[in-house]
């Protein structure tokens, strides 16, 4: 229901900003919200009433953001995606009211530390990784540039598994992470949209007119549950609108009563799957009907909402391109191109034309990968089954688009073929990408080095096509949570040399550059960093019993395992080492010494990355065991990464390991954070980490491995994996040591699969990077032993890499696709 009165905004929704109001507040939600005593109450009563007094605060600027914008009307973008991986929301919100101090004091006049209550939050982990946090920096950017921005997604009750590992294999548990309330929710059952499925469609005569009709076998409910985006400290909150599937009918009594109680629940159930689990696939496509049930679920409830309550009653929708833009991150929301033209022609009749040229202007595209087998497909038998009227509406696209091809190239069928939507081999598919390009007013990829890729390798027949439709958007991060909030004690430092106008403006860390020269400050950066280290190891100690040796320069490769990212590179140059020390070719007091960080989840399908995972683990429990290397190397491997531990790890570390092959990697997001908080980078010429090193300058990023160019041309010639085993010692020796089973006990046959895996395939390469990736390990070595040195580089790529906020990723969407101004 839409409200049609302006909202009015009683004063008594805005505690006031002092000490005393907010413990009254939190007293009265500990009271009657949670019902309990302070006496007595458990740290979860405390979170939650905290959170719910925290939440009170933004209320009032959430009513009037919503009321301001009914009222201008202005356009917005609408961000359509699978994935929100937005960690703990607490700090983020005290944050963004600059409430922190008051609440601090607050809560210890009630005998309570904020940090307990922070730690209770269990993070909302809808997302699988880069692509998840990358919507999650986008939504708090947009909210801190006034941007009006609706974020939807899906609700999933539970969200990336808890990792755990058992003899070292990982062993996932479900994330219920809802267990314990949910208080930065508002779900509106009343607002429920209907979603259809399955079916047939039929022809009627409309008055002279034949018009096509969907008639659906069966529906869901989608229920909205609205999260605030607060901006920082602007006055602004955006929305972010998760859908939950709920069954139209709870359960049919009439069999319930008849003693089959399985049977009574099973729509409800078959329902509720639907919002139930996030997919555990990161940068692979999963061709399961569920997952195109999610997929369709999302977006179609996510339209009508749009359409149906947000726009004003009475809205022309020949003006929708001005009032808004549909930004599909990735394939997996792009089945709302066919059902914004079903709408549009079906039932609010719309003329195909007129229709097709505003859908083709309300979207636009994000690509999120270069790996062929990650752009998503759909069987036409599966969609055609679920989806009829989509199917039929999508046929028509490429039936329309394939005779525009063949209008400017004649019939030259390979092209037809290449570039139609449907593919035929291996099976009639739809080819989920191509209809976005040819929907979307803009396509772009998330780095430079992508998206010329993207145009040259992946889509260059339509990079052809429709010139001007391709660019780039380099992704970003949000400087709030992943350096003022993951990093207080740098950014008491940089807030000390240049202000704070950094947090919203973040290329003013370029003012820093001086500071690298000056030998106090470099002192007080290096002393930051120690704090961080030891920060971390106490959240290591009390989370795993696990510890960062004194002094060790602090090496992590987190994200998650793909072959592609090559975590078998950084195993290989541990074995190596390890090597070399145990046998006595190294002096032990002439290695750096080290604690290597890893962080990584496998998808549970995907069983080389969890034959990694294992070998890290084997590795790792001998080399931290060995008497002859201790204090010197060692490899930890906290289970389960993810935002809370990413935020304490990344602000500690000196070397950040960003190795994927030339080629592979889309962008990377966390090459980012660890540069903006002064960790070295030692990687390939991939994805964003070229404008990385060209930031921050070469003399300051341990460059190594091919370039994309000569990858190719490796390929090209035949890449025979085992010549680099014959032909280094040093690789030989580390390959042999894991083939002997000094990792497994003695079994020679444990990491066979692994091991036959590189020497016969080795689709990323490892192997022919493996030399250059050790010569320049030596140079980090080299560099780490002159500390002045090196913090001088730490505090330049600080300094340098301002550009990478994700607010500036946002002016560029602004600039280049969106044109979406801020409002307020
Ligand atoms: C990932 C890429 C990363 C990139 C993020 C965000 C997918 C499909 N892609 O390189 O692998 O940083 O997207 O753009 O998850």
């Amino acid at each position: 229901m839409k409200a049609t009165h302006p909202l009015a905004l009683s004063p008594v929704g805005s505690p006031a900003s002092s000490v005393d109001g907010f413990v009254r507040e939190f007293l009265r939600e500990l009271n009657f919200g949670q019902g309990v005593a302070l006496t007595g109450s458990e740290v979860n009563d405390q979170y939650l009433a905290l959170a719910r007094t925290v939440r009170h605060y933004l209320m009032a600027r959430w009513l009037e953001t919503l009321r301001r914008q009914a009222d201008t009307q202005s356009k917005g973008v609408a961000y359509l995606s699978a994935e929100y991986l937005l960690g703990r929301q607490l700090n983020n919100a005290l944050l963004a009211t600059g409430l922190t101090d008051i609440v601090k004091q607050g809560l210890a006049q009630c005998g309570i530390d904020l940090a307990d209550l922070r730690a209770q939050e269990v993070e909302p982990g809808l997302g699988n990784g880069g692509l998840g946090r990358l919507a999650a920096c986008f939504i708090d950017s947009l909210a801190t540039m006034s941007v009006p921005c609706i974020g939807y997604g899906i609700r999933y009750e539970y969200g990336i598994f808890r990792q755990t590992f058992v003899d070292g294999r990982q062993v996932e548990q479900p994330d219920s992470w809802l267990a314990l309330g949910a208080p930065w929710e508002f779900p509106h059952p009343e607002a429920a949209q209907t979603v259809h499925f399955g079916g047939r469609t039929e022809t009627y005569d409309d008055e002279g007119v034949e018009r096509s009709r969907w008639i659906p076998a069966w529906n869901v409910q989608a229920v909205p549950y609205n999260y605030m985006v607060p901006g920082y400290q602007n006055g602004r909150v955006n929305t972010l609108r998760l859908w939950r599937a709920v069954a139209t009918d709870a359960f049919d009594l009439r069999i319930f009563n008849s003693g089959d109680y399985e049977e009574a629940v099973r729509a409800q159930t078959f329902a509720e799957n639907i919002s139930k689990v996030l997919y555990p696939e990161d940068s692979t496509p999963q061709g399961k009907e569920l997952r195109l049930q999610q997929q369709y679920f999302f977006v179609a409830a996510s339209i009508a909402n749009f359409l149906d309550d947000v726009l004003p009653e009475g809205f022309d929708l020949a003006r929708l391109p001005e009032r808004i833009i549909f930004q599909l991150n990735d394939t997996h929301p792009v089945i709302a191109v066919p059902e914004l033209m079903r709408v549009l022609v079906d039932e609010r009749k719309m003329d195909w034309d007129d229709a097709w040229a505003i859908t083709q202007k309300c979207f636009a595209y994000t690509c999120h990968t270069l790996l062929p087998e990650a752009l998503e497909v759909w069987p036409v038998a599966l969609l055609g089954k679920l989806l009829p009227r989509h199917l039929e509406i999508i046929y028509r696209i490429n039936d329309e688009f394939l005779e525009a091809v063949r209008e400017r190239f004649g019939d030259d069928e390979l092209r037809i073929r290449r570039m139609s939507i449907i593919a035929e081999h291996p099976e009639r598919s739809v080819r989920m990408a191509y209809l976005a390009t040819v929907a979307g007013a803009k396509v772009n990829g998330v780095a430079e080095l992508h998206s010329q890729l993207l145009r040259d390798k992946v889509l260059p027949d339509f990079d052809e096509f429709y010139p001007g439709k391709f660019t780039n958007v380099t992704n970003g991060i949000t400087p709030r949570r992943f350096v003022r909030l993951a990093n207080p004690a740098l950014s008491e430092l940089i807030t000390d040399a240049v202000g704070v106008g950094w947090i919203t403006d973040l290329e003013r860390l370029r003012e820093l550059e001086p500071f690298a020269e000056d030998e106090d400050f470099r002192l007080r950066f290096r002393e930051v960093k120690a704090h961080n280290k030891r920060r971390l190891n106490g959240v290591l100690q009390q989370r795993d019993g696990l510890s960062v040796g004194d002094d060790h320069m602090l090496d992590v490769m987190v994200k998650r395992l793909h072959e592609y990212k090559r975590q078998l590179l950084k195993v290989l140059h541990i074995v190596t080492l390890y090597d070399r020390i145990s046998t006595g070719e190294l002096d032990p007091a002439d290695v750096t010494p080290r604690t290597f960080v890893f962080g990584a989840k496998a998808a549970p399908g995907y069983k080389m990355a969890k034959e990694i995972i294992h070998l890290i683990n084997a590795v790792g429990t001998v080399v931290n065991a060995d008497p002859k290397v201790q204090d010197r190397i060692n490899v930890l491997f906290p289970p389960n990464y993810n935002v809370t531990l990413a935020e304490k790890l990344i602000p500690a570390a000196d070397l950040s390991e960003q190795i994927s092959l030339a080629g592979k990697e889309a962008s990377g997001t966390g090459n980012m954070k660890f540069a903006l908080n002064g960790a070295l980078t030692i990687g390939t010429d991939d994805g964003a980490n070229v404008e990385i090193r060209q930031l921050v300058g070469d003399e300051h990023f341990f460059l190594f491995g091919m370039l994309e160019p000569e990858v190719e041309a490796l390929a090209a010639k035949g890449y025979v994996p085992s010549s680099f085993y014959e032909a280094d010692p040093n690789l030989r020796r580390a390959i042999d040591l894991i083939s002997s089973g000094a990792f497994s006990g003695g079994d020679k046959t444990t990491f066979e699969p692994v091991v036959a895996n590189l020497l016969y395939e080795d689709r990323f390469m490892v192997l022919a990077d493996y030399a250059s990736y050790l010569e320049a390990q030596e140079k980090v070595d080299a560099a780490y032993a002159d500390q002045e040195a090196w913090t001088r580089s730490a505090i330049l790529n600080v300094a340098r890499s301002g550009y990478f906020s994700s607010d500036r990723s946002m002016r560029d969407y602004i600039d280049r696709i969106w044109h979406t101004p801020p409002t307020f």
